[in-house]
């Protein structure tokens, strides 16, 4: 009995408990059951406006992400910084130019063989020569001057007329092939005779008891070579007296006027006067028929004096060898 009185009220509180316990959460899922349910309403009743949020946020999140994109270009900036480095770089150009000014040298090197373009080289001179002096001038109106001189080769026996660019870059000798030992071969001057502003040599190729033999060189295209006739042969002209014979020249009005005379059986002259301007490095006639003259004179006198007017131009005696 005890047990069962002890036990009765001991029974009945914990279903009370129990009784409140359900009750309370009967409340509970009530009240989350309407929450749930209210919420759901508050949700569907506003899916636009959360949507139009939401992309309100999605646009937001775009325009903060361009926005944010706009600092990247503005941190893409630093590549117009590289401008600098494009200041920086003309320095090495503006830096270069005296590079190539301090390789401007070289092109006033051109020598006076290039200058003339041409070559010609003579080679050395022999051992056994005996010099004369050398005449400088710009001999073949191109870069620079020129010396020419003559000088004895003992070996041949003859006299060779030599001509050197002054650099060196050049030379050209002409064998004299009339000359000799007895008798001196020299240049005697620089002239022009037909006035074209290039010079001749006038020189001395040979001579005789009364005579000296006279022709003229010239200096072109790297080559020293002797003044010829229309036929090819080497022109030289007999200046000088002798009882018989007389001879000599005049460069006047850009020819030369040759006379000889020959004094006949009959004691008068025979008198031939050639009027010859250089072309090239041929004596043409110069003007029409007349310019040549033959004739004698009444009695025995000389028409002419023997020798020769050249006007010299300038140049400068050197030492060579
Ligand atoms: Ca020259
Ligand atoms: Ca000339």
């Amino acid at each position: 009995m005890n047990s069962d009185q002890n036990s009765g009220p001991s029974k009945k509180s914990p279903d009370r408990r129990l009784v409140v316990l359900l009750v309370v959460l009967v409340l509970i899922i009530g009240l989350l059951l309407g929450w749930l349910l209210g919420s759901g309403s508050y949700k569907s009743d506003d899916d636009s406006m959360t949507a139009t949020e939401d992309s309100g946020l999605v646009e937001q999140i775009d325009e903060s992400t361009t926005t944010t994109q706009a600092p990247v270009t503005t941190t893409a900036l630093p590549l117009t910084t590289e401008a600098p480095a494009t200041t920086t770089a003309p320095p090495p150009t503006t830096t270069q130019a005296p590079v190539t000014t301090t390789a401007l040298p070289p092109p006033p090197a051109p020598t006076q063989a290039e200058a003339a373009g041409c070559s010609a080289d003579a080679g050395p001179l022999p051992d056994d020569i005996s010099l004369n002096m050398g005449f400088q001038a710009d001999l073949d109106g191109v870069a620079g001057e020129e010396v020419a001189y003559t000088y004895l080769d003992h070996d041949l026996g003859k006299w060779v007329l030599r001509a050197e660019a002054v650099d060196g870059s050049f030379s050209s000798e002409w064998l004299i092939q009339d000359s000799d030992v007895v008798f001196g071969t020299d240049i005697l001057g620089v002239v022009d005779t037909n006035v074209d502003g290039l010079p001749e040599l006038m020189v001395k190729v040979g001579g005789g008891a009364y005579t000296q033999s006279i022709g003229f060189a010239v200096v072109r295209d790297c080559e020293v070579e002797p003044t010829r006739n229309l036929e090819g042969g080497v022109w030289t002209w007999a200046v000088g007296a002798s009882v018989q014979h007389i001879g000599g020249f005049e460069c006047t009005n850009g020819y030369v006027r040759f006379e000889s005379a020959s004094l006949t059986e009959a004691l008068v002259w025979l008198v031939h006067s050639y009027k010859n301007s250089l072309n090239g490095i041929v004596w043409e006639s110069t003007g029409t028929a007349g310019s040549n003259y033959v004739g004698e004179t009444d009695d025995e006198i000389p028409p002419f004096e023997s020798g020769y007017v050249c006007p010299t131009l300038p140049s400068m005696m050197v030492e060579v060898g």
